[in-house]
């Protein structure tokens, strides 16, 4: 079989895939078999536009041969070292570069394999650190509706997406959630940040009347949403969640997996909006992709205030095996090389008055009832059919993926977020067969 022929030995039975209507794809599946730069290329042979950044992390497009040679450089010089009690020089090499960028100054870095690693070590950094910081009965954790933090059952938890939480009826106990701020009847089709809805912050001000501020740990909010359909935040709103959890002695958790390492046009989305939380998760971009990894940034405070007891005393009872993974940590590093290089982190500044024209220019097209784009992120959300909801956006995804470009559908949001390496006339072509996919779809 060569990569570009439709392997009609291929059994597709055994893997069942994450997040897919498996039977419906199995039924017609999408194959990719290659990628380079901006495109993939189907196993028919059909080039792709990836609109997409595959699922938000290949931020320096595919393909990359630097981070395949740091790969192959260290899987061939440590393939793998264990991080408990014993260490390995690259991992503390790929924190020192991190902190270097991180966000708000945050630059005590641990290391996990993804965002929902991530988040649940946020998560539990924020528990460890109000207990150590003598304040234990801090212990509910506040999520928003319409969040998505990943499928870990503290991040499914403080999570606001219904169908990723209902079919496992066992939660986090002590989890409220803030409303979320997607508001069409007054911000639609809003270029920059929305104007209205900043006041829904002050949901903490009533989950503290609630419950009392001293039930309640932290805060954790993706500062856009991205996979509920890229939600971005009311003017102020997040100058005003940072206030009110300084107000309450709350941490203020960012989600970054998303927004971080480039996709708002500045290194994270706390640079962008100028509002520093106490820790950020990340994960996706920060190895371009390539190889799983994620990291957690922690003020200075938090970490110090956990290695506080006998220095011989394990200050936090959490790690993963492959935490700091040596591989992990070269294809990181090669991946900040990129970026430093060829300016990615800053790049989508440049762009996004063109990307923002040219996806509010779909104004009008058919089903369209708003449009929101930030740096290089955006979304064109459908109205749905009458009972059927989601099935206007996914078709709008195969039409696109039959066209020549790859996009996600969110129900019927279809969001965007090219790798930053994309070129204007990439930009136009996007929108160009997204266009002609809504004039096509009913
Ligand atoms: N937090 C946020 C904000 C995310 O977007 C996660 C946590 C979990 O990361 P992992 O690496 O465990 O998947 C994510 C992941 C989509 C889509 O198209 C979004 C994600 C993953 C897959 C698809 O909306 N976000
Ligand atoms: N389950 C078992 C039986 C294990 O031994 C371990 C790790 O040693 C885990 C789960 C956790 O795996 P990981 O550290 O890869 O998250």
């Amino acid at each position: 079989m060569t990569i570009h022929q439709i392997p009609n030995t291929l059994n597709l039975e055994s893997f069942w895939m994450p997040f897919t209507a498996n039977r419906q794809f199995k039924a017609a599946p999408r194959l990719l078999a290659s990628a380079e730069g901006m495109h993939y290329t189907t196993v028919d042979g059909r080039k792709v536009l990836d609109g997409s950044a595959g699922l938000w992390c290949v931020n320096a497009g595919h393909g990359r041969r630097q981070i395949a040679a740091a790969v192959e450089r260290q899987l061939m010089t440590l393939d793998y070292a264990p991080s408990f009690q014993i260490g390995h020089p690259i991992a503390f090499d790929f924190a020192e570069r991190l902190a270097a960028i991180a966000p708000g100054g945050l630059d005590r870095i641990f290391f996990t394999n993804s965002g929902s690693e991530s988040v649940d070590t946020a998560l539990k950094i924020a528990l460890a650190y109000q207990r150590a910081a003598g304040q234990p009965t801090r212990t509910r954790l506040i999520g928003r509706e319409r969040g998505y933090h990943g499928v870990g059952f503290g991040g499914m938890s403080v999570g606001g997406m219904v169908n990723n939480r209902r079919a496992f009826a066992t939660h986090l106990p002590g989890v409220d959630h803030i409303r979320h701020t997607h508001d069409l009847a007054r911000n639609a089709f809003s270029k920059g940040l929305p104007a209205h809805g900043a006041e829904l912050a002050d949901d903490v001000e009533r989950l503290v009347a609630l419950h009392g501020a001293e039930t309640i740990a932290a805060v954790i909010v993706e500062p856009v949403a991205g996979s509920t359909g890229v939600l971005i935040p009311p003017q102020g709103y997040l100058q005003r969640l940072r206030a009110l959890c300084d107000k309450h002695g709350i941490l203020l958790i960012f989600d970054e997996v998303i927004t971080g390492f480039g996709r708002l046009g500045t290194p994270f989305a706390t640079d962008y909006f100028g509002v520093t939380p106490d820790l950020v998760a990340s994960a996706k971009g920060i190895t371009n992709g390539a190889i799983p990894m994620g990291a957690v940034f922690a003020s200075r405070q938090i970490h110090d205030a956990l290695m506080s007891g006998p220095a011989s005393q394990v200050e936090l009872f959490h790690g993963y095996t492959y935490s700091a993974h040596p591989v992990a940590c070269a294809a990181g590093l090669a991946t900040l090389d990129i970026y430093q290089s060829e300016g990615l982190l800053t790049r989508g500044a440049a762009l996004t008055e063109h990307w923002q024209n040219a996806l509010h220019a779909l104004r009008g097209q058919p089903n369209v009832i708003d449009i929101r784009a930030i740096g290089l992120v955006g979304a064109i959300e459908l109205s749905s059919r009458p009972d059927a909801a989601g099935a206007r956006g996914y078709d709008v995804m195969v039409d696109c993926f039959n066209r020549g470009l790859v996009l996600r559908a969110s129900g019927d949001t279809l969001a965007l977020s090219p790798p930053l390496i994309v070129e204007r006339a990439q930009i136009d072509d996007m929108a160009s067969i997204l266009g002609d996919a809504l004039k096509r779809v009913a």
